[in-house]
């Protein structure tokens, strides 16, 4: 840990540090900018009680008051998840250090996540999914900071894949030249976030949180710098199957386009519109596979703990 970072444990989340105990992080952007009131408060709650079924203690963090908080008491989570998207910074690794410096609110994305999670000593961190190549980058330029990220910063994220509304093969090719390793849970294709297949084989298939641990522990003891992505299908229960979904996200990205979305704002505004075209089933899906992966993360996290 850097020695003066300017980090605010919750007491619960540095004994459990403090005696090895697991401990799973969480992002917060996906409660300000990725759903909405009230259900991104229920789903935070959710998400952190299913880490505490599984064994492990969760540990959200956001940026507040000029601290980075690691672990949030639920009057600070219900404070958060009623902020405006436009009142909190959605904070990646460029402005991080603007925002903490400046005492702002913000909320992190899956890049600032991880640097925040490694700087406290947490190895394991859940989300729904990454950000990547948006679609049409070959004009736009347009690369999620958090692939940069997941090459270089050593913590192990589950999420359920890319979020589908990327192109979700420049998204795995790049992960492949950053040398981040993409592995699939119990699957040969990388599923697809809101489902579970995406038409492309996984560079590396795992059968089990034990797997995935020593994996990581070996990319330690060789030195390899990183973190590791495991794509985690959502159950098939609340699975839209990728012809269903497929549409809406053409639709959905026609309308971003028309109304010169960009930057920031594409992904909120794409959730939001996918949201409202499925009426409301997309967020059903989106927090069944964050409990999924919270689920598998507290498995990680306890396999990780063990000596
Ligand atoms: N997972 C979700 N919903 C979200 C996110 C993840 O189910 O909204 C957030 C994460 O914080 C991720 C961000 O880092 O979306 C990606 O945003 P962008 O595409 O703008 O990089």
């Amino acid at each position: 840990m850097t020695a003066d970072a300017p980090l605010s444990f919750a007491p619960e989340v540095e004994a459990a540090l403090k005696a090895g105990l697991p401990v799973v992080a969480l992002e917060s952007t996906i409660i300000t900018h990725g759903m909405p009131w009230p259900q991104n408060l229920e789903m935070a709650r959710k998400v952190e009680a299913t880490i505490r079924d599984g064994g492990a203690v969760p540990a959200t963090i956001a940026v507040m008051g000029g601290r980075i908080h690691i672990g949030l008491t639920d009057d600070s989570l219900q404070a958060l998840a009623r902020t405006p998207p436009d009142q909190a910074m959605k904070l990646s690794r460029a402005d991080l250090a603007v925002c903490v410096a400046q005492g702002r609110t913000g909320a992190t994305t899956v890049a600032a996540t991880m640097i925040c999670a490694a700087l406290a000593g947490i190895r394991v961190f859940a989300t729904g999914g990454i950000g990547g190549v948006h679609r049409g980058a070959e004009d736009s330029f347009d690369i999620s900071a958090d692939l940069r990220e997941l090459a270089q910063t050593p913590v192990t994220v589950v999420a359920a894949g890319a979020k589908a509304i990327l192109d979700l093969p420049k998204t795995w090719e790049v992960l492949e030249t950053f040398g981040v390793p993409v592995i699939a849970y119990g699957q040969d294709e990388l599923p697809a976030f809101w489902s579970r297949r995406s038409g492309i084989a996984a560079p590396l298939r795992m059968d089990s949180a034990a797997q995935i641990a020593a994996a990581a522990n070996m990319r330690a003891r060789l030195g390899l710098t990183g973190g590791q992505l495991v794509t985690n299908p959502i159950p098939p229960e609340a699975e839209i199957p990728r012809d269903e979904i497929n549409p809406v996200i053409e639709q959905a990205l026609a309308e971003a386009e028309a109304q010169g979305i960009a930057a920031k704002s594409v992904t909120p505004f794409l959730l939001q519109r996918i949201f409202e075209l499925t009426d409301g089933r997309s967020l059903e899906s989106n927090i069944a596979l964050v409990l999924n992966n919270a689920r598998l993360a507290a498995d990680i996290a306890t396999e990780m703990a063990k000596p």
